[in-house]
């Protein structure tokens, strides 16, 4: 069967690495969101994420369904909670929060998820989910109530990977929280990529197709970003980031 989990990985054999681009349904408006997923799909992005740890936005599945239409490349949600369902996307990332420590968001939120999940007959992708310390405290360690893995430890972060692989996971999604003041160090990717082999998500910061780039050369497999397009909506700075990823 075609799964996008098997999308997700033909991306990673044919280009190396991958780019995600986010949609918070918070921060942009329904009536212009098809202008801007035609406008990453022409420019090199190679699936989309859709959620949010806040959510304000009330018609989510709507929103996704928007997406969808206007795209034929994946469409994944990245929920921030069980809230966060709907039948029209791809995929579903089934994160756990493995660098904490609370139930709910280990085991409590998917075990409301997954007869839903079931019968709406969408494809969970089981995602190992790690926050990492970035400076200023992120809304999804405030929301969460965790804390992060220390930057300077890449030993801790290995030692999570290694467990998310043993227990099964399909892939790590290293998160420095979105908007933070520093991205997940180069020197952690490095070090844990070299220990698993499973995919590494990294997002959370990335400001430049540079910094994009540096984060693919240290062993990411696909690179996140929400925030800097929401600030600038045009066709080129997403070219840019798509390009200095794909060239690693
Ligand atoms: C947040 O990793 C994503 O969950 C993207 O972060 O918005 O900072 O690009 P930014």
């Amino acid at each position: 069967m075609n799964t996008t989990y098997k999308r997700l990985l033909k991306i990673l054999k044919k280009s190396g690495s991958g780019y995600f681009v986010l949609f918070d349904p918070d921060n942009y408006s329904q009536k212009k969101i098809g202008k801007h997923v035609a406008l990453a799909a022409e420019n090199g992005v190679d699936a989309f994420l859709v959620g949010g740890s806040l959510l304000f936005y009330t018609h989510f599945s709507e929103f996704i369904k928007t997406v969808k239409k206007h795209t034929d490349l994946p469409v994944i949600i990245f929920p921030g909670s069980s809230r966060q369902i709907s039948p029209y996307a791809d995929a579903i990332l089934f994160l756990s929060l493995i660098s904490g420590r609370n139930s709910d968001y280990l085991i409590g939120e998917h075990v409301i998820a997954a007869p839903i999940i079931r019968s709406l007959k969408l494809e969970p992708i089981s995602t190992g989910y790690l926050l990492v310390e970035s400076g200023n405290a992120t809304t999804v360690e405030y929301l969460s109530g965790t804390r992060p893995i220390p930057r300077n430890k890449p030993e801790i972060a290995i030692a999570h990977a290694l467990a998310a692989e043993y227990l099964g996971m399909k892939m790590l999604y290293f998160e420095a929280g979105s908007g933070a003041e520093h991205s997940v160090p180069a020197e952690m990717i490095q070090a844990v990529s070299k220990e698993t082999t499973l995919p590494l998500i990294v997002g959370g910061g990335i400001r430049t197709p540079e910094e994009a780039h540096k984060k693919v050369e240290s062993g990411a497999s696909f690179i996140v970003t929400g925030n800097i397009l929401e600030k600038k909506k045009d066709s080129q700075i997403i070219r840019a980031f798509a390009d200095a990823i794909h060239r690693s």
